[in-house]
């Protein structure tokens, strides 16, 4: 039998109310302990809180009690809604905590039972995490996409058509001398794999959106010394972030600031002016913003002559937007439309550019909402991916088509966290009856 934990689920104190949350066996109990009696399944009642070593009242308020298997956690569980004032919260706490078989929960412990009871494979829980951690509208909406098992859903999908495939293959394997299995079987299994391998290649081609929607959107800005970099992420942040001066080689470290740009997440970065460095300080700033500006999604070149980017910065392979930067100051001839011209004492040019960096996120990040948030979920798909473009090859023995069929659906299981080999026998013998 599992402990019972329980938790300040709500922020911290002081506030209107606090939600202590409990779970496990003992759950009955401790609100019998706590407010004399259990009441109704999923009914809040208004109750005195007590504590069970004295009998003194702690607060008076809303009680929940959510019965497993049908709660988050699939245990039984109840909420305490309390005055969310720190003594009040403290009391609570310290009463649960002298209960026997009682303690508090360690971070994500909640959720982790509610895992292991498989109320929600890995990727819901994933998704939960980024849905509590969203800043932005996109994120969020893809937070909630996943929580809500979108993406367990989907690979519960390949998860069977890949589990019929190596049940069709086994079986044909087993029972290759008889003649009551024909050979179609396995073509049927090709079939169902080619399916499934096909679905997976729509989600991966949106991988990096999804990834890019949960990480954030970077774009790097770089060019020479005193091209005004920190003066325009200060201008495109309204903020006074970086420091500014007439010195060139002002900024050494990077410096990031995260912008909410129509509900993409967008990570600004402000680099060190690149040159030959006056001193080791210098070097390793320059060092440094040029890594990060090489795993930019985005880099805005700037120059106050409107000079293009140097070959080794175009070699990163990096999206590149060049800028006339310091506009006000002259300078008029036509540099073309390749060229944007930018002053930080022109509103108007500062929210040009705001529209085209929003217009390049969007691009990046938006469509539909990505099932594929994260490198691992990733790689899971492309690991399971390649496992069945391996069976599908054509001329190899059933053995080794059976083995990678294997591979794909092991992948799968790390994917959503559910790996059984019980899954394929159940499978073998529900849909073939072979009554042998
Ligand atoms: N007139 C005018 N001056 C600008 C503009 N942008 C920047 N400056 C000035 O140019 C100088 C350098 O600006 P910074 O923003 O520090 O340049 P930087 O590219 O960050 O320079 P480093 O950090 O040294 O690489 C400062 O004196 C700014 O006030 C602009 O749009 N118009
Ligand atoms: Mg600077």
């Amino acid at each position: 039998m599992s402990d019972t934990i329980f938790a300040l689920s709500s922020g911290h104190p002081p506030a209107a109310v606090a939600v202590v949350r409990l779970s496990g066996p003992r759950t009955r109990f401790v609100v019998e302990m706590m407010t004399g009696s259990v009441p109704s399944a999923r009914v809040a009642a208004l109750r005195s809180l007590r504590d069970p070593r004295d009998g003194q009242v702690i607060d008076r308020g809303l009680v929940l009690f959510l019965p497993g298997p049908g709660s988050f956690t699939g245990e039984d569980s109840a909420e305490f809604q309390l005055h969310g004032g720190r003594a009040v919260v403290a009391a609570c706490v310290k009463a649960l905590g002298a209960l026997d078989g009682v303690r508090v929960a360690e971070p994500g412990e909640f959720t982790r039972r509610a895992f292991e009871n498989g109320k929600m494979d890995l990727t819901a829980v994933e998704a939960l995490g980024d849905l509590i951690a969203a800043e932005t509208e996109g994120q969020r909406r893809q937070a909630v996409n996943g929580a809500n098992g979108a993406f367990a859903r989907r690979a519960d999908g390949w998860r069977s058509g890949l589990l019929a495939a190596r049940a069709a293959v086994e079986a044909e394997l087993d029972f290759s001398d008889e003649e009551d299995v024909p050979d179609s079987l396995s073509a049927a299994a090709f079939e169902a794999a080619r399916a499934v391998l096909d679905d997976m290649r729509g989600i991966l081609a949106d991988a990096l959106h999804g990834e890019r929607m949960r990480d954030g959107f970077t774009v790097a800005l770089m060019g020479p010394p005193n091209a005004g970099k920190s003066s325009l992420l200060n201008a495109l942040t309204r903020r006074d972030v970086a420091i500014v001066t007439d010195v060139p080689g002002t900024t050494r470290d990077i410096l990031e600031v995260h912008l909410d740009l129509g509900g993409y997440p967008v990570t600004l970065v402000d680099t060190a002016g690149l040159r030959e460095a006056m001193d080791v300080v210098e070097a390793e700033g320059i060092r440094r913003g040029r890594r990060r500006g090489a795993g930019a999604d985005l880099i805005l070149w700037l120059s106050d002559t409107g000079q293009l980017a140097p070959e080794d910065v175009v070699a990163f392979g990096v999206p590149l937007i060049a800028i006339r930067s310091k506009a006000d100051l002259g300078g008029n001839e036509d540099l073309g439309s390749a060229v944007l011209s930018v002053s930080v004492q022109d509103d108007a040019s500062i929210s040009r550019l705001i529209d085209v960096i929003a217009q390049r996120a969007s691009d990046g990040m938006g469509g539909e909402t990505a099932l594929i948030s994260r490198e691992r979920q990733r790689r899971c798909v492309e690991d399971a991916a390649t496992a069945i473009q391996a069976a599908l090859k054509g001329g190899l023995p059933l053995e080794v088509v059976a083995d990678s069929l294997r591979r794909a659906t092991d992948a799968v299981g790390r994917l959503t966290g559910r790996i059984d080999v019980e899954d394929v026998l159940g499978s073998i013998f529900s849909s073939f009856c072979i009554g042998k």
